[in-house]
């Protein structure tokens, strides 16, 4: 029995979705609130001590840490086999979601609150945002969220994670031109892993940011006519709060092509 801790807009829970779509396994869903701070509820943090979704409960064991859990869905799941048997694909693989997991994670969430619930959080009484942000247990990340909350796009951070998203841009680019998908020619667990960070600059309006690299728009599309998509993304998120994400990050948009020019995201080569 599969009970998935997650929440329906989280990047790292879509992929735990993608993958369970793709394995063809039923699961318990328990939606956890994250804008209204559920996830640092005392019963929550004995499930996931960093108070961060999302949680696999496969019977009564905890599995943690979205790309772990993807990679254990695949050992007890269905399907065609998402990981390569080839040494140097799978290698492949595991390079895009070391990429996620050291890099990509973290700036998607500085991208997201720069722009996203930014306004929502900050219209809070000050002890409730405060909250908000002391209650999180990553230093880093409660660093970069003091930031974004502060100043929105103009915190450093934001400019460096929109460099970083470029930076995936390019080198996912130069691999899709190549092959069909990221770790080679079968679709694999890289695609899944990678697939909502994409996905999160559109749902925030900043596709400008993909159209140079049409190789990443025909992947995406690819990825869209699924029916593992419907499955994790479409079925969860809300056709209104797309359009709520899109509407609070439009007030950013002059400032956020004024970056894009200053930083030149145009098509280069992979480093
Ligand atoms: N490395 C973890 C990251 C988990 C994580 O950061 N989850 C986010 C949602 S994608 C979260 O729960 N954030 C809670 C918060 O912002 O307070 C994983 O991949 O599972």
């Amino acid at each position: 029995m599969l009970t998935l801790f997650h929440n329906a807009v989280s990047t790292c829970s879509q992929k735990v979705r993608w993958i369970l779509s793709e394995k063809h396994m039923d699961f318990t869903s328990r939606e956890i609130d994250l804008l209204a701070g559920e996830q640092h509820a005392d019963w929550y943090a004995e499930i996931h001590p960093d108070h961060v979704v999302p949680v696999l409960r496969h019977d009564e064991r905890l599995i943690r840490e979205s790309s772990l859990i993807m990679m254990y869905l695949e050992q007890i799941g269905g399907g065609d086999p998402l990981v390569p048997d080839d040494p140097l694909e799978a290698h492949h693989m595991r390079s895009w979601i070391h990429l996620i997991d050291h890099k990509i994670h973290a700036e998607a969430a500085v991208v997201t609150f720069a722009l996203g619930p930014r306004n929502l959080i900050n219209a809070q009484p000050a002890e409730v945002r405060e909250a908000a942000i002391s209650n999180i247990v990553e230093p880093t990340a409660r660093a970069q969220r003091r930031s974004v909350l502060d100043f929105g796009v103009a915190a450093p951070e934001f400019r460096m994670a929109v460099e970083r998203f470029i930076k995936m841009l390019v080198a996912m680019e130069s691999q899709l031109q190549r092959t069909q998908w990221l770790a080679g020619s079968t679709m694999t667990i890289a695609d899944g892993a990678v697939l909502p960070y994409v996905l999160r600059l559109e749902h925030l309006g900043l596709d400008t940011i993909i159209t140079p690299y049409p190789g990443v728009s025909a992947w995406l599309s690819r990825l869209k006519q699924r029916q593992s998509f419907a499955n994790a993304v479409g079925q969860w998120i809300p056709e209104d709060v797309l359009a709520f994400m899109k509407e609070m990050a439009a007030s950013d948009q002059d400032a956020i092509r004024q970056l894009l020019d200053e930083i030149g995201n145009t098509k280069k080569e992979a480093s």
